[in-house]
């Protein structure tokens, strides 16, 4: 029995579990097998050996830019160089389709431009290499890898030490004196995750309940941090306050928890692990009576390392309202399983999104470029979708501007520029299934004209209208589609020539076909709505 406090109330209950609940927690484990949650032991071992390389590589490149300038032998040694993991990896969450999120650490006279170079050149010399992509100027730099079967996100931080020897733990905060921005974000996610795994009772039981919360909220399409839902440190920081809450209690318990507790929260009452540290440096900490941005988050969930932020600053009046009904959703559920009439399997059925609403906004990002032109774009679309969610919730008339959590991507290769114009003014729609039916998606290399590339991404928004509160009897979203076209073109990259942007008008029974998966079918048109 666990006796230490964790969190900065005492706890509900200390209660262990009891014979049903031990029962239910087992048919927990073994759905989460059965939808493929963990990965198998094999697959784990080659994890750590890949871990167990990467160690040795980045011992490599720091000895290597030591020599380089003009070090000892014996210094260049002793220089050292440390990685740590982040992510779900690190949280003991990862399934067979995780990649490992990595952070180099390594002492102050390797730089950032160093690890581009060296630690690039000796990846390539890796056998075991099968892509590699930096991204030096991201807001966090990173070089992505495929390695051996296994991805990688590849992150580097500098430290002012002279040294990082093996033993180093980056939980001290005075570490953070004296280093860049990007240094202070790179580190941010292993002193997070690690400190998350400090501030629960029970590892094991917090991991078993993450990964159904993960689960149940991929299936009802509420993880997205870009799209105003919280993210994989969110949840994890949710679910870790529910077992500070029940130190005793099974994973079940838990999840059990984990619906009622937040569906009644006294929102914006931010959800924090521990009590918010004050550190040394000039930077923010989250302080709603500070700063009035602070105020604005809905639903605040803070992580615990110095300096504390909101993980969860993205969600919106729209999205709080969908997370909400799905922890109601939750309730009944468990409710359900509880009295041995409802099963895990119903947890986590899939949403209806496709087909709940009448109407849809659907908007299209185009390139009439390289698919790495495309990416950049699409990317920063992406990003901005939750500021239309904004202007449009605000609009009269409009009840919930539901953003859906992924976006499509095509690329079609036309014989006209005609064709070209006939394609992006249909994606997104049931025509567009039609007019794009016989159009390459692969570039025709044999081809002796050049084609006409366009790469596209949709994305979208369910809409659901309260017309009879409103005066007007139409919709008019003029206003923030116009804003919202003002953000993508405002863009710094933005090229008239090479992008466009649109948001298109679709009803429930014109969506595409793609957005339905293998074993959906389209919604059928009938005079009563069902549910
Ligand atoms: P998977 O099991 O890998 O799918 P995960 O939780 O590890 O789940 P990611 O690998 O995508 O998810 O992300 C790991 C962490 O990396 C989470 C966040 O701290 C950071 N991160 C991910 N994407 C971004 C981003 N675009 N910008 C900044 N940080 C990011
Ligand atoms: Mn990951
Ligand atoms: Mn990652």
């Amino acid at each position: 029995m666990s006796t230490t406090v964790y969190g900065v109330t005492p706890p509900i209950s200390v209660a262990n579990p009891s014979p049903k609940e031990n029962e239910l927690n087992d048919l927990l484990i073994k759905e989460l097998k059965q939808k493929g949650s963990f990965e198998s032991e094999a697959a784990t071992r080659k994890r750590v050996e890949v871990l167990t390389l990467f160690q040795k590589l980045a011992e490599e490149f720091v000895y290597r830019v030591s020599l380089k300038k003009n070090m000892s032998e014996g210094m260049a040694r002793d220089s050292g160089g440390k990685i740590f993991t982040f992510g779900s990896y690190r949280l003991g969450v990862y399934g067979p389709g995780s990649d490992i999120d990595t952070l180099v650490v390594v002492p102050k006279h390797v730089t950032r431009n160093d690890f581009f170079e060296v630690f690039v050149e000796l990846l390539k010399g890796r056998p075991e290499l099968e892509e590699m992509a930096p991204v030096p100027d991201a807001f966090v730099p990173i070089i992505k890898i495929e390695f051996n079967g296994i991805s990688i996100d590849l992150i580097f931080a500098r430290l002012d030490i002279t040294k990082v020897p093996k033993d180093l733990s980056l939980d001290d905060k005075n570490l953070l004196r004296n280093i860049d921005e990007k240094d202070l974000r790179a580190l941010n996610g292993t002193r997070v995750t690690d400190e998350i795994l400090t501030l629960v009772p029970k590892p094991t039981v917090f991991k078993h309940a993450l990964r159904c919360i993960k689960m149940w909220a991929q299936q009802r399409a509420i993880y997205a941090n870009v799209y105003g839902f919280p993210g994989g440190v969110a949840w994890a920081m949710l679910v870790a306050r529910i077992c500070q809450l029940y130190p005793n209690a099974v994973s079940a318990v838990i999840v059990e928890k984990f619906f009622q507790i937040y569906a009644q929260w006294s929102w914006p009452q931010p959800v924090l692990l521990k009590q918010i540290e004050d550190g040394p440096l000039q930077v923010r900490v989250w302080n709603p009576r500070l700063y009035a941005l602070d105020r604005s988050h809905r639903m605040p969930v803070i992580t615990p390392a110095y300096p504390s932020m909101c993980a969860t600053h993205n969600i919106t009046a729209s999205t709080q309202k969908i997370i909400l009904e799905e922890f109601g959703r939750g309730i009944d559920i468990m409710n359900g399983i509880n009295l041995g009439q409802k099963k895990w399997s119903d947890l986590f059925e899939r949403h209806d999104f496709f087909y709940k609403y009448k109407f849809y906004l659907c908007i299209v990002a185009a390139t009439n470029g390289s698919s790495e032109e495309h990416l950049k774009y699409s990317g920063m679309v992406e990003s901005k979708l939750r500021l239309l969610v904004q202007k449009l919730e605000v609009v009269e008339g409009v009840e919930l501007a539901h953003p859906y959590i992924k976006a499509f991507d095509d690329q079609y290769f036309c014989d006209s520029e005609a064709q070209r114009q006939e394609v992006l003014e249909s994606y997104g729609t049931h025509r567009g299934d039609a007019v794009t039916k016989d159009i390459l998606k692969v570039k025709d290399a044999s081809a002796q004209t050049e084609s006409f590339e366009v790469h596209l991404t949709k994305l979208f928004i369910g809409l659901k209208l309260d017309l009879s509160k409103s005066g007007e009897r139409k919709l008019d979203i003029q206003y923030p589609c116009s804003e919202f076209f003002n953000i993508c073109k405002s863009w710094a990259d933005f090229d008239s020539k090479l992008h466009q942007i649109q948001i298109k008008n679709v009803k429930l029974h014109d969506l595409p076909d793609d957005v339905y998966i293998e074993g959906e079918a389209r919604p059928v048109k009938t005079s009563k709505r069902k549910r």
